[in-house]
């Protein structure tokens, strides 16, 4: 594939409310956005890294000047033929997935243009429609939070994951539960509990969840491997699982027993994919985790989770819940059972809205092939 120039862009779109976590509250998004052109086509992706090293050691500055110095280049003179191929072009930079997923994503993405065939058929999907989750930050009041979950389950999601720290956790899920006893019901600590929560952590067996989230440390498989030999309730790992090798740690330590996958956590589609084939083949469900994403990571996201394996509702729901306008066109829909339908078109099935994108940019940064060669 001849790349022909590739733009970074930062983009800043203000959420339609306040997203709060154990970690932080998330207002604003400053996104990056990866722009690919080359045989007459554009691919694109998105940067999932945060504002802040909160969730993960990224953020959108570490991931425009690693690009900017290190993968840009490497990309540019590396003439993949495949999407597959860039994780071998960008090997010899450590870590800085998020930074490596944005521009590998939107070589997938031009990719599928080239072959004309949809995003979700290049990665290896089989699903015509996919389960919808939501994420439900941390409300300012307990009558917020129920709301919050009204509104949701009212909508036709099939799963309510509630974000969840200590002082915010057993009197909520109390609250839900004793109003919606059978509702798919989950939660997200963020790491937000330690060793000396063990007990506390037990309690929440008796609210029938799906899983508990990354209770613990982001870098941890061995204290969760003791907090799951405690519980019945299913650990899902989160930040902890950031490629192959430590799905198959997390699963052979059994720290786990729900993966969950985002595809710039892990660095990329291709590495997504391994994941998802790991977990797999030791009967492990995943399902797609979101990252606050605009139309286009959504859109990958979408693609993703057509994978066979991805048999749990993930956090991949309706623009709407993020966005005033979201910088595709048709913004993603749910429907009233909690599908989102994969598109069968050429590509990723969603238009990126350049002229948008155009007003929301506050800085570019255009790298033209030949200028490296
Ligand atoms: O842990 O899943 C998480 C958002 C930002 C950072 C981390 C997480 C989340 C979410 C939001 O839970 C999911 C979404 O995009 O809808
Ligand atoms: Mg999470």
């Amino acid at each position: 594939m001849k790349i022909e120039a590739i733009t970074l862009r930062e983009i800043r779109m203000p959420l339609v409310k306040p997203f709060q976590t154990s970690f932080g509250t998330t207002t604003d998004r400053r996104i990056l956005l990866v722009e690919i052109k080359g045989e007459g086509l554009t691919g694109w992706g998105e940067c999932v890294a945060g504002e802040h090293p909160y969730f993960s050691d990224e953020t959108i500055d570490t991931a425009w000047i690693v690009s900017l110095q290190e993968l840009v280049p490497a990309l540019a003179n590396g003439d993949p033929e495949h999407g597959g191929k860039c994780p071998t072009i960008f090997r010899q930079v450590r870590g800085h997935r998020m930074a490596k997923a944005a521009l590998e994503n939107a070589v997938w993405d031009l990719e599928a243009q080239m072959r004309g065939i949809a995003l979700s058929e290049l990665l290896g999907g089989i699903r015509e429609t996919i389960p919808c989750g939501v994420s439900i930050g941390i409300q300012p009041t307990l009558e917020g939070q129920l709301a919050e979950v009204e509104r949701e389950v009212e909508a036709g999601y099939q799963r309510i994951k509630l974000k969840c720290k200590p002082g915010w956790d057993i009197r909520v899920f109390e609250a839900v539960r004793n109003r919606w006893p059978d509702i798919m019901l989950s939660c997200d600590a963020n790491s937000a509990y330690r060793m000396n929560d063990i007990e506390h952590l037990v309690d929440f067996e008796k609210f029938n969840l799906l899983m508990i989230e990354q209770p613990l440390w982001s870098d941890d498989f061995y204290f969760h491997s003791l907090l799951q030999k405690r519980l019945k309730t299913a650990i899902c790992l989160d930040e902890s699982i950031r490629n192959r090798r430590d799905a198959l740690a997390a699963i052979e330590m059994e720290s786990c027993r729900i993966i969950n996958i985002k595809n710039g956590r892990v660095g990329g589609f291709s590495e997504a994919i391994a994941v998802h084939n790991a977990a797999q083949e030791r009967g492990i469900p995943v399902w797609c985790g979101g990252m606050l994403e605009t139309g286009i990571g959504r859109a990958h996201n979408i693609a993703l989770s057509s994978l066979e394996n991805f048999s749990l509702p993930g956090d991949v729901s309706a623009s709407k819940r993020y966005w005033k306008e979201d910088i595709i066109e048709p913004e993603v829909t749910v429907s009233t059972e909690g599908e989102i339908t994969v598109p069968q078109g050429v590509g990723r099935g969603f238009e990126v809205r350049e002229d948008l994108i155009e007003k929301l940019t506050v800085r570019k940064e255009e790298v033209r092939a030949l200028a490296l060669a």
